[in-house]
């Protein structure tokens, strides 16, 4: 069949059409669109949605020759009754963006033929051989529409004749992995074996490596968000070595994936950051040190009390700090002859103070993109060890090629070089190369924290935050509220007039920083603020949100 065409019998138009039925638009939805993280609503009105992520997957991998692209299901941080979708590109990365309005278009088709149409749109545009071999694999988090879901994906894939393996149950970022490993087979550098256990293996080899000289500050707790994690975690913890050996005893809370409606409860990393408080389960005395995943184990914050109590978050800022401090002395210990350029790639998110921390005392180069670690992993791969984090906690480390050469490469000149060099070895191998990823960053951050020999209070010492809040505000329509290109989302462009009124009441606030955005994955907007106090942070952010309420009609 020639590129960009159907098959001229037209079995392939009739295998869709047929298929696409069983599949029903659900009334309740007059648009699907793909967010900050692919397609995310309730997942009872999700399955005609999945069908048409199978076809673009197919299409995806036809694209790019045959690579295995990935199908990630799952609503990560959201409520347990949702779900979503994300496809995953070649590398691990997420779908190439130009994709997003094709998986657009096919998943608003109003009837088969409308279906069929933005299947052979996509051909064409890209002038497609149908015949060409394609393969996708899939795995899906512990959301109980998930197993009703993965048929809705296979019924598209079969239709349109691609290979497929359902890897089951997993966190995200191991999909992630699971796809990169598929691909880089064959090559002289394969990225991991591919299968559930060499994911574990890769990062328990690595972090044995990485904790060889040092000892960590003892016990740490994980609350996982009663989500995927929890037994993921639990399953990676026999690959690592024992308390004995490394000194560092793992918690688990909040583990219980088989009550659905617990998921991301009261609990988890989203709930942590943005109500600042202890999550539910939490039983920690002043300074034990806790972090939390989210529902798909792709983020990961940290925290403790301090004396008061007081909470103390040590989010993704904190994370992309320590990790670009520990990162960039290691690089200068390791005296390379080649220079590695070490970047920190942040979202508006990002507390004023670490900002300032990374130019003023770190002098790297800092960077800020759009929300969406779709956005930050491509600036990030522009440098030789590119950091990237959203304050949420979502984000990585990206080695560039250059730089595992040079760090492979290296003869140790004296036996701390050597150290210092198996040290930042060990870092290249425990980092997920390819997304955010919890159980990866949770090794890193323990590590980092065991070489530095550092308690949570001197990490939270290295600067001090900005007083800040970030709420969330439900709205009827978050579709009308868009913000200007190239503002990193920090100026409202509609609806009309809101932006004047949220800089007048900004301004009445010493060093005042407020924006408001609308979510990618829920139906709200998000408002981040900052100031000179937590009084004025408070203030400021409830009168942005009473405007919000006004424009809603919700108040008068
Ligand atoms: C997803 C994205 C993140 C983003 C988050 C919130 O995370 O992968 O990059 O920060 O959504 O996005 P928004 O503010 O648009 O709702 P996750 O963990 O939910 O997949």
């Amino acid at each position: 069949m020639a590129p960009g065409a159907f098959d001229s019998k037209g079995k392939l138009e009739t295998a869709i059409a047929e298929t696409v039925v069983k599949f029903p638009r659900p009334a309740e939805v007059d648009k699907f669109t793909y967010g900050t993280a692919g397609f995310r609503t309730k997942g009872d009105w999700l399955d005609h949605v999945m069908y048409g992520m199978g076809l673009l997957a197919g299409l995806r991998s036809r694209k790019v020759n045959g690579q295995t692209i990935g199908v990630m299901i799952t609503a990560s941080h959201n409520k347990a009754e949702d779900n979503g979708v994300k496809l995953v590109d070649p590398m691990g990365e997420m779908l190439e963006t130009d994709w997003e309005s094709w998986a657009t278009a096919i998943v608003n088709g109003h009837s088969p033929e409308e279906t069929v149409k933005a299947y052979g749109d996509v051909l064409q545009k890209y002038n497609i051989d149908q015949d060409k071999p394609a393969n996708v694999i899939y795995a899906r988090d512990t959301r109980p529409s998930g197993a009703r879901l993965v048929k809705a994906l296979e019924a598209g894939l079969k239709a349109t004749n691609v290979t497929y393996k359902d890897f089951g149950i997993l966190t995200t970022p191991q999909l992630h992995y699971l796809v990169r490993a598929t691909n880089t087979q064959d090559d002289k550098n394969p990225y991991g074996e591919v299968s559930e256990a060499g994911y574990y293996k890769k990062l328990g080899a690595a972090f044995s490596a990485a904790m060889k000289n040092v000892k960590s500050n003892s016990p740490v707790t994980v609350d996982c968000a009663n989500g995927v994690g929890a037994p993921k975690l639990k399953e990676m913890l026999k690959y690592l070595p024992s308390e004995k050996e490394s000194g560092l005893k793992i918690n688990i809370v909040n583990d219980r994936i088989e009550q659905a409606e617990v998921l991301n409860k009261d609990c988890g990393a989203d709930y942590v950051k943005t109500q600042q408080k202890v999550p539910q389960g939490f039983d920690g005395k002043n300074y034990d040190r806790w972090c939390s995943f989210d529902g798909d184990a792709d983020r990961i914050v940290y925290y403790f009390n301090d004396e008061g109590p007081v909470f103390r978050l040590l989010d993704g800022d904190r994370i992309a700090t320590l990790a670009a401090t520990f990162l960039g002395e290691l690089v200068k210990k390791c005296d390379f002859e080649e220079k590695l350029e070490l970047g920190v790639v942040q979202t508006a998110y990002a507390n004023g103070a670490s900002s300032k921390y990374i130019t003023d005392v770190l002098q790297l180069q800092s960077e800020f993109t759009e929300t969406g670690v779709k956005n930050l992993h491509h600036v990030a791969a522009r440098y030789d060890i590119g950091v990237y984090f959203e304050a949420n906690g979502h984000g990585t480390v990206l080695f560039s090629k250059k730089a595992l050469d040079t760090i492979w490469k290296k003869e140790p000149q004296s036996p701390a070089q050597l150290e210092n060099l198996e040290a930042l070895r060990a870092a290249t191998e425990l980092i997920n190369q390819t997304v955010g990823d919890a159980i990866s960053d949770f090794l890193l951050v323990e590590a980092i924290l065991a070489h530095e020999q550092f308690t949570v209070r001197e990490w939270l010492g290295m600067y001090t935050d900005k007083p800040n809040k970030l709420a969330k505000q439900v709205v009827p329509q978050r579709d009308e509220y868009k913000t200007v290109p190239k503002t990193a989302e920090q100026k409202l462009q509609s609806p009309e007039g809101l932006q004047d009124k949220i800089d007048t009441e900004v301004a009445k606030y010493r060093e005042g920083r407020c924006f408001v955005r609308a979510s990618g994955t829920e139906d709200a907007v998000r408002i981040y603020g900052e100031a000179l106090s937590s009084y004025d942070v408070d203030h400021m952010v409830r009168a942005v949100a009473d405007l919000i309420e006004i424009r809603s009609g919700r108040r008068g």
